[in-house]
């Protein structure tokens, strides 16, 4: 009785993949699956035990399948001079604009790996602990008028906060030209942590800028309040006004410079190459590092909901939850972190298979992740550089189709196939 069972169980499954293989011949939404389960086969990269048990809101929110480069490409060290950078942005020259977090600015070139001296001009900086020198970005029209737009931590009396300032690279590019603070976030407070501190241009011309919201517990709650800029990612013109249009331009007692809120601390910004809209990845608490896509009035829930605990091992939130009504929830999230700062989306043509694909530069984890997203859902992870040990601080694309990343160690490192 048993031998017949298995006989006719092992005909039923004959049968089955010969009416498979004869459909994935011809169809090619089988073939497309085929390749899917082949992606699928390589186990999530990460492989640590988990900090919170917590479950995700949907089924590759943490975790997906790994995925693995096969073009050959090679990181090259362009210089590891640099003091602590911490953004970069190109030139059209295609040299580096790149900061430093003590406060200085210096343009590298990427043919030599020469550094520039000092340029002067920039107000001071607050650079304990994660204050200084911190984003960068130039004017679309840089060509013409060499307007540079920068973040950093502005020291004040009763503490600090994060500023965005902008300037005239002089011609013979050793000093900016009348710098000016176009944008101050409040409150005000006496901390050294969370500032975020990324910024960038949209289409318009206009900026983004995450800010952090200075991680004390008294300072938190701010991340849900409407009347400080802490927590937020604000979009302001080139002279630090509220775009017009900006979601809560009409809400009474709102300021109006802010976009999005109940962020942790918000660092990295990047429009997708092809719908054109805003991402962004923040720090979370223990296991709760983030990638968000950013809408326009959208609240992203730090500190009522998160995947992440305290670092000292406690539950966050009174009571505690990962998904409210109202709250968005991230695309992914990480337990435990990466701890990414800068990120960008390669639309460059030297790696064809890393199209469209974003690119994070961890610190902590020592590593750049690429994740492949489709229809604003990850399906694919990989960690690249992980043998050189280093602290990844911010991570660009250049316009003829390399990747530049940059490291707490003061390396530059240019990556092409
Ligand atoms: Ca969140």
């Amino acid at each position: 009785m048993k031998i017949i069972y298995t006989s006719l169980l092992f005909a039923a499954t004959l049968m089955a993949c010969n009416s498979e293989n004869s459909t994935s011949q011809t169809n090619t939404a089988d073939l497309t699956s085929e390749n899917q389960k082949i992606k699928d086969s390589i186990p999530p990269v990460e492989t640590n035990k988990a900090n919170a048990d917590y479950e995700p809101a949907f089924e590759g929110q943490t975790r997906i399948s790994g995925v693995k480069t096969t073009t050959p490409f090679q990181a090259k060290v362009i210089t590891e001079d640099l003091d602590s950078p911490w953004g970069a942005v190109e030139l059209p020259d295609g040299r580096l604009l790149v900061t430093e977090k003590e406060g200085v600015l210096k343009i590298v070139n990427i043919e030599t790996g020469e550094l520039s001296e000092e340029i002067t001009g920039l107000p001071e900086v607050d650079d304990r602990a994660q204050g200084g020198l911190l984003g960068i970005t130039i004017s679309p029209d840089f060509e013409n008028d060499r307007m540079v737009y920068w973040t950093f931590t502005e020291e004040m009396e009763e503490g600090n906060h994060t500023a965005v300032a902008k300037g005239k690279l002089a011609d013979d590019e050793k000093t900016i030209e009348n710098a000016q603070v176009i944008f101050r976030t409040s409150p005000t407070y006496d901390g050294k942590l969370h500032y975020g501190g990324r910024i960038l241009f949209n289409q318009e011309g206009n900026l983004f800028v995450s800010v952090g919201e200075r991680s004390d517990k008294e300072t938190r709650d701010y991340a849900q309040d409407l009347g400080s800029t802490l927590g937020k990612i604000v979009h302001i013109t080139t002279d630090g006004k509220a775009v017009e249009g900006n979601p809560f331009a009409d809400q009474e007692g709102a300021l109006p410079e802010i976009y999005s809120y109940g962020h942790r601390n918000p660092q990295g910004l990047a429009f997708h190459p092809v719908t054109g809209e805003l991402w962004s990845n923040e720090f979370g608490p223990r296991g709760g590092d983030e990638l968000n896509l950013i809408k326009p009035g959208n609240n992203y829930g730090w500190p009522v909901i998160t995947y992440g605990i305290e670092y000292i091992g406690t539950k966050i939130g009174d009571p505690v939850i990962q998904q409210k009504e109202g709250m968005e929830q991230p695309v992914y999230y990480w337990d435990p972190v990466i701890s990414a700062s800068g990120m960008t989306f390669y639309a460059g043509n030297n790696i064809p298979e890393w199209e469209n694909n974003l690119f994070l530069a961890g610190l902590s984890s020592n590593f750049i992740t690429r994740l492949v997203i489709e229809d604003n859902k990850v399906v694919g992870e990989e960690r690249l550089l992980t043998e050189e040990g280093e602290r990844f601080r911010d991570i660009i694309q250049g316009e003829n189709g390399v990747l530049y990343t940059i490291t707490d160690g003061g390396k530059l490192y240019l990556i092409t196939n």
